[in-house]
């Protein structure tokens, strides 16, 4: 009965504390070139929205607006090499004003998808938390090495054997 209080007890405070590191780390909405907009930055720069980028913490939670006038995207495609490569396939954004919410660590890619916009520097990378993604879960059943299988069934065999 007293290890169900406790229990109990444990959850508030957990809950608690879960609460307040929330409110200590309120989401963030950045406007990606803040009052540029997403747009191809003056004199074609490709470091440009780079340079945007470099002195903000994306944490997860956060969220990432593009706004723009005239024809453009926001496509987001998912490796270094296709953004490098200004890949123009991708989940693509045609309307301005769309927020994209940064819901796990790792780095997301967004590039204009129209002409060679891209090329001229409508590109931007964006670091959420390291930049680096979560480790893969490990998986729910932690499989005995070959090795040691082998082992417990020889054993068994030769239990067995000795019994005959
Ligand atoms: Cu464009």
């Amino acid at each position: 009965m007293s290890s169900r209080i406790s229990l109990v007890g444990l959850f508030f405070i957990v809950s608690a504390v879960a609460i307040s590191l929330q409110g200590a780390n309120a989401a963030t909405t950045y406007t990606v070139g803040d009052s540029l907009g997403w747009t191809i930055p003056p004199n074609n720069s490709v470091g440009y929205y780079e340079d945007w980028a470099t002195n903000k913490t994306f944490q997860i939670g956060d969220s990432v607006v593009f706004n723009w006038n005239g024809t453009h995207t926001a496509t987001e495609v998912f490796s270094e090499e296709e953004y490098e490569n200004c890949t123009k396939t991708g989940l693509v954004i045609v309307t301005s004003g769309v927020s994209v919410l940064l819901n796990a660590n790792g780095t997301r890619y967004f590039v204009c998808s129209v002409g060679t916009h891209c090329e001229q520097g409508m590109k931007v990378a964006i670091k959420v938390g390291n930049g680096i993604p979560p480790p893969p879960p490990p998986s729910a059943a932690p499989s005995l090495p070959v090795g040691s299988l082998a082992a417990v069934v020889s054993s068994i065999f030769m239990l067995f054997f000795s019994y005959m």
